[in-house]
């Protein structure tokens, strides 16, 4: 066979064209591929749920690639623990009840497992708005390529609508905060406000990221560190075992109304 250069980049724009055009109406939009965010995809998808990842960075896995500053090994306890099991990823008993496991290992392997569930990941793309319908409810996300953003061209985004929104930006809270300035009105929060993270307190932290993964405005679910951040939590540090249940319950939360 020789091979013809047009044919391949014809091949490319084509399959991608479709597959953009067919996420532009969702069941749930995710933003941001950090553990959180792909637990999330991964479980919504397996539900049958129409699901894609939008991640601003040519990388997925946000923080996780990088372990405990760049040491590349990541930190679960027992929950944790088992759900990496669970995925097929190797897992070392440190004692006392922490688990280590490789960052690469379970950043690719969750990546692929998301994917081959049916979750769609557009990388290099920045979501820089939400749309919002008169009950103040968010509807769906406002993307722009990364690279226009970098560059700051003044280039018009486009729209994507969606059931639901995970916001799953980790700790910038970026989605969350565009809807706060830009509606003005109160977020689910205690304060009406995002409430801001606090110092770093592993054992809480990981606690109340669980408590912390809810709808934090109509339509906007918020995980992983987001959830602290949103509701005025502390960090937690290179312990992963909360992200990744945050991701396994705000999956489960929005298939309860996607399901009603
Ligand atoms: C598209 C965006 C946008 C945007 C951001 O930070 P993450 O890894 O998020 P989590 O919450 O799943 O995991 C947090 C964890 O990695 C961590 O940082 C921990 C445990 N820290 C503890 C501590 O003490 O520091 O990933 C968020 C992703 C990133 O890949 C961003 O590039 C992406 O979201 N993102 N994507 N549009 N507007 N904003």
């Amino acid at each position: 066979m020789s091979l013809d250069e047009v044919k391949i980049s014809r091949a490319i724009l084509s399959r991608f064209m479709a597959k953009f055009s067919d996420c532009l109406e969702l069941d749930v939009a995710i933003v941001g591929a950090g553990p959180s965010g792909l637990m999330a995809a991964l479980r919504l998808a397996r539900k049958g749920h129409k699901v894609a990842v939008f991640e601003r960075k040519l990388s997925i896995g946000g923080g996780m690639w990088g372990g405990g500053m760049m040491f590349n090994e990541i930190v679960v306890q027992e929950q944790g623990a088992a759900i990496l099991k669970d995925l097929g990823i190797s897992i070392e008993d440190a004692g006392d009840g922490y688990y280590t496991a490789d960052s690469v290992e379970c950043t690719s392997t969750l990546t692929s497992l998301a994917c081959k569930a049916g979750a769609k990941i557009f990388n290099l793309m920045t979501v820089e708005d939400v749309m919002v319908r008169e009950n103040n409810r968010v509807t769906g996300l406002v993307i722009n390529w990364t690279a226009v953003d970098i560059a700051g061209f003044h280039v018009d985004p486009m729209a994507v609508r969606s059931g639901y929104i995970v916001e799953s930006t980790g700790h910038d809270t970026e989605v969350l905060r565009v809807v706060q300035n830009k509606t003005g009105a109160r977020l689910l929060t205690d304060t009406g406000e995002i409430m801001g993270e606090r110092s770093m307190w592993a054992e809480v932290a990981e606690n109340t990221t669980l408590e912390n993964t809810r709808e934090a405005f109509p339509g906007v679910f918020v995980a992983g560190m987001a959830a602290n951040a949103a509701f005025g939590s502390f960090r937690m540090g290179p312990i992963f075992g909360g992200m990744l249940l945050s991701g396994e319950k705000v999956a489960e939360l929005i298939d309860e109304r996607l399901s009603s």
